[in-house]
């Protein structure tokens, strides 16, 4: 599989694991140069990052790439979902507290004041509802969500990692799901793809 992408974006970082616990091989374009920008803004007009391409497919986003793969690789090294919709809110729920700090992080990288407005406020607060939810719907071992290693387990390892590599959120704040981060850290698919420049 062709990846597009870099070393720092957790939604890379995502199909990465994926691609390894399902034994695919990942030739990653880096998108952190101009040339690979450039290359970026060829096949997707979206201009974010993961594009995949793949069995001559070329396919946008995450979660999407992630179920095209678990779809016609099989699950591998991951547990299946037991209740999708369940899992499902997990997953949007730990994307809207990644995007709200991702919003922040861009806008203090270009300058922008934000630091102290409500704009920011609301998302700050909104992350620390997120993860507050999020401590119960973990299984009695607090190790998981699901009592393995899924695909909302990697959602959150990957943001609370992103949000550290970054300084973007306190991830003490987020210590009801820190037991997620710890179970599964020596895993090698995610002790391979930590973020790093
Ligand atoms: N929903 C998308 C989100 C992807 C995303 O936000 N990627 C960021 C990097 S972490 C990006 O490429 N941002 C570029 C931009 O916003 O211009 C996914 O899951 O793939």
């Amino acid at each position: 599989m062709k990846l597009y992408g870099t070393t720092t974006s957790p939604f890379v970082r995502r199909v990465r694991v994926v691609a390894a616990e399902v034994g695919v091989e990942v030739d990653r374009l880096d998108t952190a140069t101009d040339a690979g920008q450039e290359a970026l803004r060829e096949v997707s007009p979206i201009r974010k990052v993961p594009v995949a391409v793949i069995d001559g497919r070329t396919i946008y986003d995450s979660r999407v790439i992630i179920d095209w793969l678990v779809t016609t690789r099989s699950w591998g090294g991951l547990a299946p979902p037991r209740d999708r919709w369940h899992e499902q809110n997990l997953v949007n729920a730990i994307d809207a507290a990644l995007d709200s700090v991702i919003q922040l992080f861009y806008l203090r990288r270009d300058g922008v004041a934000i630091d102290g407005t409500p704009y920011a406020d609301r998302q700050l607060a909104r992350t620390d509802a997120i993860f507050a939810w999020l401590a119960t719907q973990l299984a009695p071992d607090k190790r998981s969500f699901t009592g393995a290693f899924g695909l909302p387990e990697l959602a959150l390892i990957t943001a609370l990692d992103w949000m550290d590599f970054r300084k973007t959120y306190p991830t003490e704040r987020a210590h009801g799901v820190e037991g997620v981060r710890a179970a599964w850290k020596d895993r090698p698919s995610l002790a391979s793809t930590r973020p790093h420049t």
